[in-house]
């Protein structure tokens, strides 16, 4: 581990320092900037049909009838779509990245409002936005349950009566850990806290919503799709697998990308509408989701209602952990999480912490809310995770009255114990969670900060200090126990080496604003010693890159990135072999220098990697055994996740007044192993951030008892901008990852997972004077102010 700004000067501004270059901005960005960045809207193909849907206005019902007949009327339609039209296809049901399945258009039943009933093609948007009102749809409401804790009461009404036998609305039981020995701890501790808190649901919102063009070729039965996957590999053997067509016919383009977040993981009803519409109409045909819509139908996070308990001894030991999770996962299981588990890696509850024991029971139920339940810069449910162990230190901190940093650093697992098997299982590759810790006190100057506390306290303010100290888990996964609907969590790669000494990078995952296109050109000038602008990274399109699960939960660079690194020492070995031939000297006779070989003991003899890439396309006399050219690929599946882990420190203000939050400061250091763009990981932080300030103080998916959804735009559901957060305050420590080549581990969703305790235990812990021990978030100022001031309404 060691700490520090940015890597020393002498590197930066050089190439072959390509790893950790402390300035190297986004190859990408040229286009964006001057706004030629190429969306799913921009795409405009000849004689180009347009799609929408039809929204059902209601929860929870049975459809009486559908009438298509005024719609189909339409001059400018061209054909409307029903849920009976696509069961004659075998297409209205399609299934869930969890093995459950989900209407693609509703047959004969309604399970949450704005669910897909049909859909119009027609000449233009406009005309198919219209000739929707022309489809008459009856319907008959059932009662509708969007609670939680209601959805298993006997008297709730069964949504899923599709699912053979279903008497409730139970999804699925599932647990960790070992019950026995966690009870019999908290049966002997001295002290035990317990807290409910919930993690409200929540929507990742990126700027550019889904969408989808569909170009069907009847001749030669190709169907090329754009659309906004953050998988398209995974996506399209889906469709082959639900659409019957054969997946080599299927190329599936993930262009430009506005913002994923975890929303563009899921396959959603538009999508396969769009191929369907474009199949039957001959013509290609283009969907593009409004906000309301992404909104309200598409993939949700979050929706855990947590309840944890912590058990120590009285000088503040952590003993073990125990929670129970009622998880809401809307109408269908949608979520993306590998078989073996379907709560993600919510296992991962037992944090950053040395304790003895740890069980966690979950129930997850179907309610009338859309379904999803998994994206938003989650790490696969690290997010709900992190934030109960968290907020449950402290509470323990409070009870037992000591300060939440020296309650944490009693605790912390130490260097030594890596690799360290968690009491869930999981095999954490390393940290060193004290450094991290320490380096956040620095720059905060904690102690100063508590000193400001009491002295502002002394006259009424409330201010308000918070930290958490959280441990991450991304990268999936390890095949022998990690897949998405049996295809094991592999990334591809592939690089071409070209005989003028430039080189094409393919890689199976795919950036939707994380700047791949540069940080992956970098990991392969590392390896073999040409300028990253030399080197083109190719992602995004099945046909022109290897086979691979994608891009979520962090795993880019713990998988793909990996697999860069090895396909390059692959052309590294092979330009190895044949400079020894070309110099006729032995392998061994040779050393590697960033981007030549030398002859050991005579390094003027040597060869550049561009001259040895000429030689191998060239006429010389191959070495015995060995193919010309200069090219590798790799299927790459990792042994193990990776775990980043940091330390943030949040300071608030809250108005007594108004019980307006203000988040004054907030220091954020992480540690994601070797560091190979610090700029870009800085956005990835400053953004994780700002999305904790979102999820902590403004942003909440709400419904009402009809299962109306009242988060249906961008003035109900609230974004924090640039005048919600403080200059973001960043610091690193390096940790490597021992499994992975470069050392590097994930980094694109740790601020979003770590952020939002930190801010809530600020809260918190600026309302001790009050007496408050927990409030859940969104920390609103009504909410507040209701905590605040018992159960009185604000004025
Ligand atoms: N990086 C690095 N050094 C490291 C780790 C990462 O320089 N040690 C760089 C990577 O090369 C990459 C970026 O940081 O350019 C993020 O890398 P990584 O942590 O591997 O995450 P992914 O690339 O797999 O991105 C996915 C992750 C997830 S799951 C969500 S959700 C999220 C996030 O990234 N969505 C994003 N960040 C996002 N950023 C943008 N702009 N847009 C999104 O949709
Ligand atoms: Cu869970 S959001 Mo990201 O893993 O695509």
């Amino acid at each position: 581990m060691n700490t520090g700004e940015n890597p020393p000067t002498q590197f930066v501004d050089n190439d072959l320092k390509p790893v950790g270059h402390g300035r190297m901005l986004r190859k990408e960005d040229a286009r964006f900037i001057r706004g030629k960045g190429r969306f799913i809207d921009d795409i405009q193909l000849p004689g180009m049909l347009h799609l929408a849907i039809l929204r059902a206005p209601i929860a929870h019902g049975r459809i009486v009838s559908v009438d298509v007949t005024l719609a189909e009327a339409h001059p400018k339609v061209k054909l409307v779509g029903t849920g009976a039209m696509l069961a004659e296809h075998g297409l209205a049901w399609m299934p869930t990245l969890a093995n459950d399945v989900q209407p693609v258009l509703a047959t004969d039943k309604i399970h949450f409002q704005w669910q897909e009933v049909a859909f119009v093609v027609a000449d233009d948007r406009y005309a198919a936005q219209d000739a929707l009102e022309l489809i008459d749809v009856e319907y008959e409401q059932l009662p509708v349950v969007v609670n939680a804790r209601t959805a298993l009461e006997a008297s709730a009404p069964v949504i899923r009566d599709d699912l053979a036998g279903k008497t409730d609305n139970r999804c699925f039981d599932w647990e960790t850990g070992d019950k026995q020995a966690t009870d019999a701890v908290f049966a002997r501790a001295e002290v035990v806290v317990g807290q409910e808190m919930v993690y409200p649901r929540v929507h990742p919102a990126p700027l550019e919503t889904c969408g989808a063009v569909a170009n069907y070729d009847p001749i030669d039965g190709d169907l090329t799709l754009w659309s906004t996957t953050q998988a398209p590999h995974a996506h399209r053997t889906l469709y082959s697998m639900v659409a019957g067509l054969p997946e080599h016919k299927i190329r599936v383009i993930s262009p430009d990308i506005g913002g994923g977040f975890g929303n563009k993981v899921p396959i959603y009803p538009g999508y396969l509408c769009t191929i369907v519409a474009s199949m039957l109409t001959g013509a290609p045909v283009k969907w593009t989701e409004d906000r309301f819509e992404n909104l309200t139908s598409t993939a949700f996070a979050r929706d855990y209602v947590m309840h944890g308990e912590i058990a120590a001894t009285k000088a503040g030991r952590i003993l073990a952990i125990r929670t129970n999770v009622l998880a809401d996962h809307g109408a269908f299981n949608g979520v993306a999480a590998p078989t073996k588990y379907p709560a993600g890696f919510f296992g991962v509850f037992t944090g950053s912490y040395d304790i003895q024991a740890a069980h966690c029971a979950m129930t997850a139920v179907y309610t009338n809310k859309a379904p999803g339940g998994v994206a938003y810069s989650c790490s696969f449910r690290v997010a709900e995770a992190v934030y109960l162990i968290e907020r449950l230190v402290d509470c323990l901190a409070d009870q037992l009255g000591m300060d939440p940093v020296e309650l944490r650093l009693l605790n912390l697992l130490k260097p030594d114990q890596f690799p360290y098997t968690s009491m869930t299982g999981w095999i954490y590759d390393s940290g060193d969670y004290e450094s991290t810790l320490r380096e956040a006190l620095k720059i905060a100057d904690y102690a100063g900060l508590r000193r400001e506390q009491a002295e502002k306290r002394a006259s009424g303010e409330l201010m308000g200090i918070g930290v958490s100290v959280f441990t991450e888990a991304v990268g999936a996964g390890p095949r022998k126990d990690m897949d998405i609907l049996g295809l094991g969590m592999a990334d591809g790669a592939q690089l071409c080496l070209y005989p003028t000494g430039t080189a094409v990078l393919r890689v199976s995952c795919q950036s939707q604003g994380q700047g791949h296109e540069t940080t992956f050109a970098q990991i392969v000038a590392e390896e073999i010693g040409i300028p990253p602008a030399d080197i083109k990274v190719v992602h995004g399109d099945t046909d022109l890159s290897p086979f691979g699960m994608g891009t979520y939960g962090s795993r880019s660079t713990p998988v793909s990135g990996a697999a860069a690194v090895l396909v390059a020492r692959k052309v590294r070995d092979k330009a190895h072999l044949f400079a020894a031939t070309m110099l006729e000297v032995t392998v061994a006779d040779l050393e590697w220098r960033k981007g030549s070989f030398h002859v050991i003991g005579d390094p003027a003899k040597s060869l550049t990697i561009q001259q040895i890439a000429k030689w191998a396309y060239g006429t010389g006399q191959l070495p015995d055994g060995v193919e010309g050219g200069l090219e590798a690929h790799i299927h790459y599946h990792p042994e193990n996740l990776t775990y980043p882990n940091g330390a943030y420190i949040c300071v608030v203000d809250v108005d007594p007044g108004t019980a307006v939050v203000t988040v004054r400061r907030f220091i954020a250091v992480d540690d994601c192993g070797t560091r190979i763009n610090p700029m870009i990981i800085e956005g990835q932080v400053h953004r994780g951030l700002t999305d904790g300030v979102g999820m902590a103080l403004m942003e909440m998916i709400t419904f009402d008892e009809d299962g109306n959804c009242l988060a249906a735009s961008l003035m109900d559901y609230l974004l924090p901008t640039a005048l919600e957060v403080p200059d973001w305050e960043t610091g690193f420590t390096v940790t490597p990852s021992p499994h992975h080549p470069i050392g590097a581990k994930g980094i694109g969703e740790c601020a979003t997972v770590g952020s939002p305790p930190a801010i809530v235990n600020a809260v918190v812990d600026a309302l001790k004077p009050y007496g408050l021990r927990h409030a859940d978030m969104p920390l609103t100022p009504s909410r507040l102010w209701e905590a605040m001031n018992g159960n009185a309404q604000p004025p």
